[in-house]
This record gives C-alpha cells, sequence and structure tokens, in this order.
C-alpha cells in the first residue's frame, strides 16, 4: 500500500494545491497527523479528495474545527477510533484543544487518556498491531510499552522530516507541507518573494509489513531567484509569491512575520 502522508499545512492551500499538481493518483489512503488550520480545512480537503482515496486525520494544535465537521464521505477523523483502508488500519488521537497556556500537568493525563482510548478502539476493531498506523500531533513516545508490535506512527508538529525506528515500530515525523522560502530576484533584486518549499511524505508499506518513508519536497528549481538565508528565530517581512508559484492561488502579501512563526506555535 502507497500512503501520502502530510503534516503542518496552517490554512497555506496553496502549498496543498502545489502539492496535488506534482503528484498523480497513486496512492491507497492519505494520511495528516494535524496542524490542517481551522480557517481553510474544508478547501484543503476539498483538494485532497481529488485524489480519490480516502483521507485519515487529526486535530493539531491549528486546528479547531468541530469533531463532528464533515468534509465528505471520504474523510476520516480518527481521533480515539479506527478505520481500515486496504490491509491497513489508522487510529490516533487529537492534540489536546486549547493545551496551550494551559493547565500545568494537564498533558500528561490527557494523552494517558487516549493511549487507552486508542487501546481500547484497536481491540474493538479487532485489528493487529502489526497492521496499524498510530497518528498524533505530536511525537508519542515509549509506544513499545502500550503498543507492542505496532507497524507505524505518523506525526509533525516540529517542522522537521525525521524516520527512526523503535521496538520494531517505524516512527515517521512527515512535516512540515506549510515552509515558506524568502528569496530575490538576480543578480541584485532587493524585495522579497516567497516560494512554498515544504515537504511530505511516501510511503510503502508490503505486504511482508516492510515500511519505506521517503521525503519528498514541492519544487523549488526555478531560475532567476536567489534563496535569502533566513535568520535564526527573526521574523520576516512579508510578500508575494513568486510568479511560479501564484497559479496555486493565494498571492496574499504575507502579513509581517507570517513566514516565521519563531517556533512559539508550530
Ligand atoms: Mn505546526
Amino acid at each position: 500500500m502507497r500512503i501520502l502522508a502530510i503534516s503542518d499545512i496552517h490554512n497555506n492551500v496553496a502549498c496543498v494545491r502545489k502539492l496535488r499538481a506534482q503528484e498523480s493518483n497513486k496512492f491507497d489512503a492519505i494520511a495528516v497527523p494535524g496542524d490542517i488550520g481551522t480557517h481553510r480545512a474544508a478547501e484543503i480537503f476539498a483538494v485532497l479528495a481529488t485524489f480519490q482515496c480516502p483521507i485519515m486525520y487529526i486535530h493539531g494544535n491549528w486546528d479547531r474545527m468541530p469533531a463532528a465537521a464533515d468534509f465528505g464521505s471520504e474523510t476520516h477523523l480518527v481521533h480515539l477510533r479506527v478505520v481500515t483502508v486496504g490491509r491497513l488500519s489508522f487510529t490516533g488521537y487529537s492534540f489536546e484543544a486549547g493545551r496551550e497556556g494551559g493547565r500545568a500537568g494537564g498533558r500528561g493525563e490527557y494523552t494517558r487518556r487516549c493511549r487507552a482510548g486508542v487501546i481500547m478502539a484497536i481491540r474493538e476493531a479487532g485489528v493487529e498491531p502489526g497492521r496499524c498506523v498510530l497518528m498524533a500531533h505530536d511525537r508519542a513516545t515509549r509506544l513499545d510499552r502500550e503498543f507492542p508490535g505496532l507497524l507505524l506512527h505518523l506525526y509533525g508538529h516540529v517542522h522537521t522530516f525525521d524516520v527512526s525506528q523503535r521496538g520494531g515500530t517505524t516512527y515517521a515525523n512527515v512535516s512540515a507541507l506549510d515552509r515558506l522560502l524568502p528569496v530575490r530576484r538576480k543578480p541584485r533584486g532587493r524585495r522579497l518573494s516567497y516560494v512554498n518549499a515544504g515537504n511530505y511524505a511516501v510511503i510503502e508499506v508490503r505486504d511482508n509489513g516492510a515500511v519505506a518513508v521517503e521525503c519528498r519536497l514541492l519544487a523549488r528549481n526555478y531560475g532567476g531567484w536567489i534563496v535569502v538565508p533566513r535568520p535564526p528565530a527573526k521574523r520576516l517581512p512579508g510578500g508575494e509569491l513568486i510568479p511560479e508559484d501564484r497559479i496555486f492561488g493565494d498571492n496574499i502579501r504575507f502579513p509581517q512575520g507570517r513566514a516565521m512563526r519563531s517556533g512559539r506555535r508550530p
């Protein structure tokens, strides 16, 4: 089975349209472990629906959509429930709504309850952990204790692609699709423009349980532009998408600091 895994979209519909334009309909499932973005979720899921395969998602810290929100019959919130597609079953838990700035000590308790709920859902669905994909917005730790033999854990939140193995489980941070690269015109343009230059993952699961995770980048090989180094933790001025990216829409002037959210709210 082939899974398209995307995380951390942050209301950026243009980056989803760009992904749509560079991939064909060759996926069996789409997995989105959070940060779709409350305001543009319906548009984003409508673009993803054109891949014509089931979409499984959970909420991240950017998502305040009601749990009952209807994004089409093939789009499934898998918070504390199991949805099976072919040989694989998808489950997981959403980021705790309103957690940021919330109660001290509340997070551990929320996660513990969610994990118990997921264990129950897996048991009730009667699916093997070796065929399960567990989605959470931030990385779940020590899954080998509660979910021995789990096939795959998909997460995002920390905007860095990463794949690792622990206790027979593959852990994949598939973020972030929303990544704006500041560029300027060669040879000495001064005004900043932006390229949607995020990443996503294509995951192949073989019948024998072998998992291969491939990181793919949104196209950024445009001539005539120079990438501007991003000083760490500094906000960039607003700007437009470069003309090559404007065909994907959303060519607004990004508000001050839009491109550099400092890491405070990944
Ligand atoms: Mn995020």
